[in-house]
């Protein structure tokens, strides 16, 4: 016979552990869900894309998967390599190149070339889930987007987050993406401390991460010349021996330079090269004695004062001298631009400097180049195609701007990566500001300089000066991730961007930026 009083006491216990199991495996299901990763809505994409679509779905890359570079050439098949490693890198599978889909409906990864995508660095992603389909109107617009897939496999793939796992999981939707301005840009100065070629392609594969798009050398300063010059040898040999404190310094060959250029363009990063002049060229005046005006060859300098050098403008040799060095770096270099410095020029008579960048801007055009230079070069006669750094001084910029320069935005208080985030900053100066991760990021390009649009602006740039800095981790700590927000600066229209939700993208970049291993200042504003 049944107990019914037994049966409901037992229905009672019972209830007591069916109900909270219930609920635990209700929980997991719901937690499962976020970790299909099916919201592409609240994604952690920087810059952000221009626009998101979410499906809802979830897209699943597994050891099946097949990536399908589509016709289109050589290149199509290298960026397919690229991202074959890159799953690889985050998450083991080894996903398989096929020259075409065959009988395959599903789970592939294609790029196509089309027309239909305007912008020369634009792309569109449909990820549904069947296929992520890739399109865009060059290979350029290819890598930014693969650059986009990179962020969503190490930051919103679940399953992965950067552990060996067997499958990936993004989240489905359209991504339409393309540039606000088309330079994002960063400088290196090699020349007061020395970075070798392996140490500067690191810092192109991490910037290139980020779609910036310019990477711009300081070649020449006081403390050292940082290219070799075959018609000019001593510039290396005497030039380029030493830097900031004295250390050995060093240069590129004319090869090795070559190669930082062609190492760039794999990751569509255009090199601008700068011999900085008449001012900042102590390397060069230490090295030939005809560059001075008293004929004598200065001393080699390993201090951080500036403003104290200067060529000698008066004589003809130091045009001979301009048009052989630029030339030959000319001649190496595919980008449209050259950059002439001409900042903090401050013992050149200032009739002379004019002059003298009059001339030196036409040896410039006539190597078939733009020239760019700091924001002091607008005293001098400028022209459509110039372009104009503007960096401290907003008069100026707008004299730039008035002559028909284009403006290219690295405003110090903002932008210049050598300035220590707080007092307790080890490394870095602070003559422009103490530079937060927040400071880095709430400017707008057009609001800088009075009459300043959107048609004069060029791009930003973000310069790193190396009066404290040796190392790739020294680069890296001064650069990330403020350079992140600048990348984004330039990438998005600036109404679309708020610091508190960068800061949650930013704070989950952490990730990525460990699994790079690169040596990042952790900002307690974010993580
Ligand atoms: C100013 S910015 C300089 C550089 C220094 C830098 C240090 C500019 C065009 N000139 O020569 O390295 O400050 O922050």
């Amino acid at each position: 016979m049944i107990d019914f009083v037994n049966f409901n006491q037992t229905a009672r216990n019972m209830n007591k552990i069916v109900v909270p199991l219930l609920m635990a495996v209700m929980l997991l299901l719901i937690s499962c869900r976020k970790d299909e990763s099916t919201d592409l809505s609240v994604n952690s994409i920087i810059p952000g894309p221009l626009k998101v679509v979410p499906y809802g779905g979830a897209f699943v890359i597994n050891s099946h998967t097949r990536i399908i570079p589509g016709e289109g050439g050589q290149e199509l098949t290298r960026l397919a390599g690229q991202l074959a490693s890159l799953i690889g890198s985050v998450s083991g599978i080894d996903a398989e190149i096929k020259a075409n889909p065959g009988l395959l409906k599903r789970n592939m990864i294609c790029f196509s070339l089309t027309e239909e995508v305007q912008h020369d660095e634009g792309y569109v992603m449909e990820i549904d889930k069947r296929q992520l389909s890739l399109e865009a109107s060059t290979t350029e617009g290819l890598f930014r987007g693969i650059q986009t897939l990179a962020q969503l496999l190490t930051l919103e793939g679940s399953d992965v987050q950067i552990r060996r796992e067997e499958k990936i999981l993004l989240p489905t939707g359209i991504i339409e993406d393309r540039p606000e301005y088309p330079y994002r840009g960063t400088m290196l100065d090699v020349s007061r401390h020395f970075f070798p070629v392996d140490v500067v392609k690191q810092h192109i594969d991490h910037i290139s991460l980020y779609k910036i798009n310019h990477l711009h050398l300081h070649l020449s300063d006081d403390q050292g010349w940082r290219i070799e010059i075959k018609s000019w040898p001593r510039l290396t040999q005497i030039g380029g021996s030493t830097e900031v404190g004295g250390g050995e310094g060093g240069y590129y060959t004319q090869d090795e330079y070559a190669e930082l250029v062609a190492y760039a363009a794999e990751k569509y990063i255009t090199i601008v090269p700068e011999i900085d002049m008449p001012g900042h060229t102590n390397a060069a005046l230490a090295s030939y004695a005809e560059l001075n005006c008293n004929d004598r060859v200065t001393e080699l300098y390993t201090g951080t004062r500036v403003g104290f050098s200067t060529l000698c403008t008066e004589k003809e040799i130091t045009y001979q001298f301009i048009e052989d060095v630029v030339g030959e770096i000319c001649s190496l270099t595919p980008g449209p631009y050259f950059h002439i410095g001409g900042d903090e020029s401050h013992v050149t008579p200032q009739d002379e400097y004019v002059d003298f960048i009059n001339r030196v801007k036409k040896i410039v055009r006539g190597h078939g180049k733009q020239v760019m230079g700091w924001d002091e070069i607008s005293h001098a006669s400028l022209e459509h195609g110039d372009i104009a750094q503007y960096w401290a001084s907003e008069d100026n910029a707008k004299r730039a701007l008035d002559k028909g320069a284009k403006i290219l935005l690295s405003p110090a208080k903002h932008c210049y990566l050598d300035m220590k985030y707080d007092s307790s900053t080890h490394l870095g100066l602070n003559w422009a500001a103490f530079i937060e991760v927040d400071d880095a990021y709430q400017w707008k390009p057009e609001s800088l300089v009075e009459g300043l649009d959107r048609s004069h602006i060029l791009g930003v740039e973000s310069p790193l000066w190396a009066e404290t800095i040796e190392s790739l981790e020294d680069i890296e700590y001064l650069a990330f991730p403020r350079l992140i927000g600048h990348a984004e600066i330039g990438w998005c229209n600036g109404d679309s961007l708020h610091w508190n939700d960068y800061r949650r993208r930013l704070f989950n970049h952490g990730k990525l930026l460990d699994h790079l291993g690169i040596n990042y200042y952790r900002s307690a504003l974010v993580w």
